[in-house]
């Protein structure tokens, strides 16, 4: 039976992505709490709600540059073998270095829902994720979810494919700043002059990549239509300061976002350090405690 639509399991190492492909597929594919466990990408099948579905597990990225093979695969695959939904696995503990991938496959304009994971280990620290919000922000479908107990999961694949039948509706997150801004805006001109990229390749996307100094990206276009004025392009620019300067742009972009996501629940457990970092911090007792421990010779 062909499959409805195609899955991509994409996400940092070590979020989770695996444990969810086997619940989700019956599939015994190798989960080790260490990063780098999956190295190739795996296939399997679920049926939801009568539906087949084929789920794509692919190794961990950061990011996705072209430094590494497992950045490559992934990227490969997102772009040509053109999953109908890419799901973002996210370890909610760690979000800020997470949302770092989050907001490159937002720039790549991709189908894509966030599978929030690990909601049980967030809770258990007290730190919430308003997770509504952070959907809103970045306009893109966020289920929690824990893969090890399953739970979230039926509401992921509806996620998944409601999301592969309506048109992507991601906000633009990252603002690069008027001078890399204009010179994108210059770069995806030229490329539009080459109809097979054009169709084939997100043109803002690629031209973010190519001034990046992203050798794979530039390679797409080598002897097309849009070789020599891209060339040009890049004559007058230092590829490693506008890479330096997107980064920078794309972390700040994640600073600005987690203060409004974060939550701290209101049934917050207090642990003995908590109370120890209260005591010692507090406005009145903090210097009182420091001069007796100092008098004390600790
Ligand atoms: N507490 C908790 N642990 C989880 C959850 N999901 C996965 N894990 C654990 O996280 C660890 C990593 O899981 P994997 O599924 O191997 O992660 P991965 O993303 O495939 O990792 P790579 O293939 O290395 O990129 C394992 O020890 C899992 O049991 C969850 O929701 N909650
Ligand atoms: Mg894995």
């Amino acid at each position: 039976m062909t499959p409805r639509i195609r899955i991509a399991l994409i996400g940092n190492p070590n979020v989770g992505k695996t444990t969810i492909f086997n619940v989700l597929t019956g599939s015994r594919q190798h989960v080790g709490n260490w990063p780098g466990v999956t190295v190739e990408k795996k296939t399997g099948m679920v049926s939801h709600d009568g539906d087949e579905i084929e789920v794509v597990d692919l190794p961990g990225t950061y990011s996705l540059t072209a430094y590494s093979m497992d950045e490559v695969i992934t990227r490969d695959f997102i772009l040509d073998g053109k999953p109908d939904v890419v799901i973002q696995v996210v370890d909610a503990t760690n979000l800020e270095r997470n949302l770092y991938l989050t907001l490159q496959v937002v720039e790549l304009g991709v189908p894509m829902v966030i599978a929030l994971n690990m909601v049980d280990l967030a809770g258990g620290r007290g730190d919430g994720i308003d997770h509504e919000r952070l959907s809103a922000f970045l306009g893109v479908t966020i289920v929690p979810t824990v893969g090890t107990s399953g739970k979230g999961l039926d509401r992921l694949l509806d996620a998944a494919i409601g999301e592969a039948e309506t048109p992507p509706n991601h906000k633009q997150t990252v603002d690069y700043g008027s001078e890399v801004e204009n010179m994108i805006a210059r770069v995806a001109d030229v490329l539009a002059a080459d109809t097979d990229i054009a169709a084939r390749y997100p043109l803002r996307w690629l031209a973010v990549k190519i001034l990046e100094g992203d050798e794979n990206a530039l390679a797409k276009v080598c002897g097309g239509p849009a070789s020599a004025r891209v060339e040009e392009i890049l004559s007058t620019i230092d590829t490693d300061n506008y890479e330096a300067m997107m980064a920078d742009r794309r972390y700040e972009t994640i600073a600005a976002i987690l203060p409004g996501v974060r939550k701290r629940s209101t049934d917050r457990r207090i642990n003995p350090s908590d109370l120890v970092d209260r005591v010692v911090t507090d406005r009145y007792l903090g210097i009182p405690i420091f001069l007796a421990l100092m008098w004390g010779g600790v």
